[in-house]
């Protein structure tokens, strides 16, 4: 079903595609009724449906651990960190309805396996400090990619990252505090959190996509100002914020090639496994099947919640259309 709000868009004639790209340049927002072109519209359903899919689907490895937590303090905070990632994917499947597509349909991309959703969650939480590795690292460079998409060119976007970014800052912190807690532990603590570090610390790397020049959307992106910094940019701010963190809790990281430029004052890492990253896109991760395994059995057994709300909403109607007449 098509909200009867959105503007649909006519065949992208030059001159409007001209004026468009106008807007865009002169830093305006683009909003749901205004005209785009489809291809605007096309790339930004895939992103932000991939998104929203990251969400939900990152939900599965942290919520494996709610019922371990090591004390209720944690489990408190583990709980409402997943709780918010499924809130963060409800923001932007409904921001992506804005664009004439409805989340129904792009669920069942997600289930059927054709739609993406990000390469890190197809990775294994094995210990408790994955928890802290995932809040600190994976949320850590969400915040960097999410920070700059408040700033892309579609409102609905836009608006969502502000406050999806506001909770990501605490999941990341409580991620940083278990880290740093474990770190200052026991021998057998410390090795944990440093295991959980080896194992997180280049999947993370590799959630920003694939270098600029592999990166067929990019360019695009970037003009349309959906983007407005590209993959290896938002890479390396990540790394150069992420390296003096690592020390402050004396962790080292897994890249005997990391190195300080004194002239550029940025941190250069070594050679990302881009095999790994494109083997794991392509389905054959460690985890993608158990993950969209998990989807599909939650999908199937929430199946009376979709259909009990839908009774209570016609009946709800019901009870306003005879108040009504
Ligand atoms: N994983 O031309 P490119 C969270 C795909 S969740 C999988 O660079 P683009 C959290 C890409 O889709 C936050 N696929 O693409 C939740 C494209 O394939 P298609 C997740 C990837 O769009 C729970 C192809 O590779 N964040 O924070 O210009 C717990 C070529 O790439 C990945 C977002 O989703 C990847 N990592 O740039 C904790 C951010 N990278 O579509 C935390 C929003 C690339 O042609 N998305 N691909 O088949 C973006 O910023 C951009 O879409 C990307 C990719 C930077 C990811």
């Amino acid at each position: 079903m098509t909200p009867s709000n959105v503007a649909q868009p006519a065949a992208d004639d030059p001159i409007r595609v001209a004026a468009f790209e106008g807007r865009i340049a002169a830093g305006e927002t683009i909003e749901p009724k205004d005209w785009m072109p489809e291809r605007y519209r096309k790339q930004l359903i895939r992103m932000m449906s991939q998104h929203a899919h990251s969400e939900v689907v990152g939900m599965l490895p942290e919520g494996n651990w709610i019922t371990r937590a090591p004390s209720l303090r944690r489990k408190m905070s583990l709980l409402a960190k997943v709780q918010d990632e499924g809130g963060h994917g409800l923001y932007i499947y409904c921001g992506t309805e804005t664009l004439g597509v409805d989340r129904h349909d792009l669920i069942d991309q997600l289930l059927s396996g054709t739609a993406k959703y990000s390469s890190i969650f197809n990775y294994p939480t094995l210990t408790w400090a994955d928890m802290g590795a995932i809040g600190w690292l994976v949320d850590g460079a969400a915040i960097v990619n999410q920070t700059v998409l408040a700033k892309c060119s579609y409102g609905p976007y836009a608006r969502a990252m502000l406050r999806i970014c506001k909770e990501e800052n605490f999941h990341k912190r409580q991620g940083y505090e278990i880290m740093a807690t474990l770190s200052k532990g026991t021998p057998a603590q410390k090795a944990m959190a440093q295991d959980a570090l080896n194992r997180w610390w280049w999947p993370s790397l590799m959630m920003f996509g694939p270098s600029d020049k592999d990166s067929p959307h990019s360019a695009e992106l970037l003009r349309w100002k959906v983007k407005r910094k590209s993959n290896d940019e938002l890479r390396q701010r990540f790394v150069d914020l992420t390296v003096p963190q690592a020390h402050a809790i004396a962790l080292v990281l897994p890249d005997p090639d990391l190195k300080h430029n004194t002239d550029t004052n940025h941190w250069e890492i070594g050679p990302i496994n881009w095999d790994e990253f494109f083997n794991v896109i392509k389905g054959n991760g460690p985890c993608n099947r158990e993950r969209l395994e998990a989807r599909r059995r939650a999908h199937a057994e929430g199946a009376w919640v979709r259909q009990a709300a839908e009774a209570y909403a016609a009946k709800q109607r019901g009870r306003a259309q005879s108040t009504a007449a």
